[in-house]
């Protein structure tokens, strides 16, 4: 008898905490029994969908296909990542797995093509839950992990601009997502156990 799977979407500004929340949910999943799995930049970003340049330094790639393969940030770019995990979290999904996706997914239009992807699934729906990891922009600004919100406040400043997610490209929040979490007034643990939550009373787990 297959086990049913899910893919919970995370969806949140940079800096939010949603892989910090997915990671430590993905822990307690499997300490349960249950095979979960994060889909994530690491993995994806660098991986699948990596981007010319990573595909450049490689030096197996022409110029052309790198172009052609590789995913950076513009509009097109972003829409193409996210049908792509669209497409991989419902494999896993329906192999049985909780996957969980962990991408700001900036437009609303792309996740809702992924959650339709796995809601007209071929051989039954495959439950899709958006987890909106609703962190106001001044925390995620605050924390900053990697300075790309000082990077791109100076680009804005300088009249140049990098098109990045709350600064100068827009974030389109859920307007029904399954779950909304504030992790910069829930702990990790908090944020946790209400996905854990959730999952129960859909008998999801
Ligand atoms: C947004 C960017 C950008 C731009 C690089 N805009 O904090 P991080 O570093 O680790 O998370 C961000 C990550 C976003 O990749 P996603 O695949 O989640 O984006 S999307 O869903 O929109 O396709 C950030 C880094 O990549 N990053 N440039 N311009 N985030």
């Amino acid at each position: 008898l297959k086990q049913t799977g899910a893919t919970l979407w995370f969806t949140g500004l940079s800096g939010s905490g949603k892989s910090t929340i997915a990671v430590a949910l993905e822990q307690v999943l499997i300490q349960r029994g249950h095979p979960a799995y994060v889909l994530d930049g690491d993995n994806i970003r660098f991986g699948l969908n990596a981007g010319p340049k990573i595909l450049m330094d490689t030096r197996k790639y022409s110029e052309t296909s790198a172009k052609r393969f590789g995913l950076a940030f513009s509009a097109e770019d972003r829409e193409e990542n996210i049908r792509r995990i669209g497409e991989v979290s419902k494999l896993f999904a329906d192999s049985g797995l909780i996957c969980l996706t962990s991408f700001i997914s900036p437009y609303r239009k792309d996740r809702d093509a992924a959650r339709a992807i796995h809601e007209q699934n071929k051989s039954g729906a495959i439950p899709f839950i958006e987890i909106f990891v609703d962190t106001p922009i001044g925390t995620c600004e605050q924390r900053d992990p990697k300075g790309l919100y000082k990077q791109a406040r100076e680009a804005v400043a300088a009249g140049k601009g990098m098109g990045f997610t709350g600064v100068d490209d827009p974030y389109e929040a859920p307007l029904k997502p399954e779950l909304t979490i504030d992790n910069s007034k829930l702990t990790i643990e908090e944020s946790v156990a209400a996905i854990l939550n959730f999952l129960q009373d859909r008998k999801l787990i």
